[in-house]
């Protein structure tokens, strides 16, 4: 579980990734599509070629949505409750793509903020993007 110290980490470094939502969210879909080829399969009907529209707007969904994580960290999973309906009943999205997107964020971020993306700042991300892959997939059955 994410600590109080974890909370505050991912607190402060989202504010540096919140403007850049668009950019930095399809940077890190079109690295998720272009070494996880399976999880393209989820989009047939997008063109998913490097900085389009679709890659771009899509990308921005998922960071806001990831932002409004980061605004409800007590309660991930009441924040994202309506995400997380629709990934398992209506997307049927196999739960183990959400490591290899949380991965693909992170070098993302790495890229942009080398030096705020210390240690503990890393380990907190990941946790956190963890807690959210938990929230959107704990309506599996
Ligand atoms: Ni995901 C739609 C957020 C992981 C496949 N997804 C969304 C939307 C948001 C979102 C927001 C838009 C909902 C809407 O329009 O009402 N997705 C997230 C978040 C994560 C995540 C925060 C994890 C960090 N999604 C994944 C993964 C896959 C995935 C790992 C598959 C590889 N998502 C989808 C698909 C859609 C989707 C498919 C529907 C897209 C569309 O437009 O039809």
């Amino acid at each position: 579980a994410l600590t109080a110290d974890d909370k505050k980490q991912v607190k402060n470094i989202w504010s540096h990734i919140a403007p850049n939502a668009e950019t930095w969210g399809s940077e890190a879909l079109d690295r998720m599509f272009k070494s996880e080829l399976q999880t393209t399969t989820y989009f047939s009907k997008y063109d998913l070629h490097t900085g389009s529209p679709h890659l771009k707007s899509h990308g921005k969904k998922v960071m806001d949505a990831l932002t409004e994580a980061v605004n409800h960290l007590d309660n991930i999973p009441g924040a994202l409750s309506k995400l997380s309906d629709l990934h398992a009943y209506e997307l049927r999205v196999d739960p183990g793509n959400f490591p290899l997107l949380a991965h693909c964020i992170l070098v993302v971020l790495a890229i942009h903020l080398p030096k705020k993306l210390d240690v503990c700042t890393h380990q907190a991300l990941d946790k956190f993007l963890a807690a959210v892959a938990c929230a959107l997939t704990s309506k599996y059955r």
